[in-house]
C-alpha cells in the first residue's frame, strides 16, 4: 500500500467545497487515514513547498497557502501516488481533464484547490510532515 498526502487548499475551503472533494476521493477508492484541519504558519508552508524556494511563484505561494484553513490528509491505497495525481488533474485547471477535482474546482495554476505528493517517497516524507506514525 502506497501513502500520499493531499491538502485541501485555502481556495477551497473558501469555496465550501472541501466535502465535495473528500467524496470524490473516498469514491475513487482512497482510505483516509488521518486528516486535520489547520492554519498553516508561515514558516510550515515556507519548508513543506522548499523544493520551490527558487521558483519565481514561491513568495505568493506561501502567501496564498497561509491566507486561509487548509484540510491535511493522508490518503492509502495500491497506486496512491499515480491514481491520487490522476484525480485531482494537471496544475494549471486549464489543462485538467473534465471530471478531475481541479478543472472542477480550481480558480487558477496557483489557487488550484489541491496538493499531490508527487512521487512514493514524497508521499511518505509529506504524511510524516502533518502526521505522527501514532496518529494514523
Ligand atoms: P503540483 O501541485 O501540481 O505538484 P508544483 O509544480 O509542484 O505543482 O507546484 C506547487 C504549487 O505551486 C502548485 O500546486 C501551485 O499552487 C503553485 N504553482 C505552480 N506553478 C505555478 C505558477 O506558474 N504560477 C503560480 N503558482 C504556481
Ligand atoms: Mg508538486
Amino acid at each position: 500500500m502506497e501513502r500520499t498526502l493531499c491538502i485541501i487548499k485555502p481556495d477551497a475551503v473558501k469555496k465550501k467545497v472541501q466535502g465535495s472533494i473528500i467524496q470524490m476521493i473516498l469514491d475513487a477508492g482512497f482510505k483516509i487515514l488521518g486528516m486535520k484541519m489547520l492554519h498553516l504558519s508561515k514558516k510550515q508552508a515556507q519548508k513543506f513547498y522548499e523544493v520551490h524556494k527558487e521558483r519565481p511563484f514561491y513568495n505568493d505561494l506561501v502567501d496564498f497557502m497561509t491566507s486561509g484553513p487548509v484540510v491535511t490528509i493522508a490518503l492509502e491505497k495500491d497506486n496512491a501516488v499515480t491514481d491520487y495525481r490522476y484525480l485531482i488533474g494537471a496544475t494549471d485547471p486549464a489543462e485538467a481533464k473534465e471530471g478531475t477535482v481541479r478543472k472542477m474546482f480550481a480558480n487558477s495554476k496557483q489557487e488550484n484547490a489541491v496538493h499531490g505528493s508527487d512521487s512514493v517517497e514524497n508521499g511518505k516524507i509529506e504524511v510524516g510532515f502533518f502526521f505522527a506514525e501514532s496518529e494514523l
